[in-house]
């Protein structure tokens, strides 16, 4: 429950684009993206973490630059590129890239409780930005979208902080 707690201070500012962005050590660029507007969604698709799917087929994704830094307080700023869905941004921590997340195959929705989550974004229409700022631990993080059948449609990815000197603690 501590470690839980120290995760939960890591929340610390979600604010609209246009508001004075707060100080932040790295500035991560998020992009939200959908290949084909509408997929199908009845058919869970496998391109969840951990399935080594074939990622450049996946309908749905999202895309950080850079992939990997410092400890300390990152700031996402998050873009919905996408022309017509609503997405949403989810950080968690994650001890392993290569585990498959628990899912449920029902509501076709990752089961967010088994996650340490640290901070989200909801809903973010088509064209809109968001921002997160995150105080970040060196280790591995997902970002998901956890709108039902989007995660499974390829919309996650891992961002890896690192110790300054490039040692994960
Ligand atoms: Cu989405």
């Amino acid at each position: 429950m501590l470690k839980f707690c120290k995760f939960m201070l890591g929340v610390a500012i979600i604010s609209s684009a246009a508001a004075v962005p707060a100080h932040a050590d790295a500035v991560v660029r998020v992009t939200l993206i959908d290949k084909s507007g509408m997929p199908d969604l009845s058919n869970s698709m496998r391109f969840g973490m951990g399935m080594h799917g074939d990622m450049k087929m996946a309908r749905m994704g999202i895309n950080i630059s850079p992939k990997v830094v410092d400890r300390g307080k990152v700031r996402f700023d998050v873009t919905n590129i996408a022309s017509k869905l609503v997405h949403e941004i989810i950080h968690a921590r994650i001890a392993d890239e290569n585990r498959v997340l628990s899912y449920n195959t029902v509501k076709n929705t990752v089961n967010e409780e088994t996650l340490k989550t640290l901070g989200q974004v909801a809903e973010i229409g088509p064209s809109k930005s968001a921002s997160i700022t995150l105080e970040l631990k060196p280790g591995k993080y997902i970002l998901y979208c956890n709108i039902a059948g989007h995660y499974m449609a390829g919309m996650w990815t891992v961002i890896e902080v690192m110790q300054p000197w490039g040692r994960t603690a």
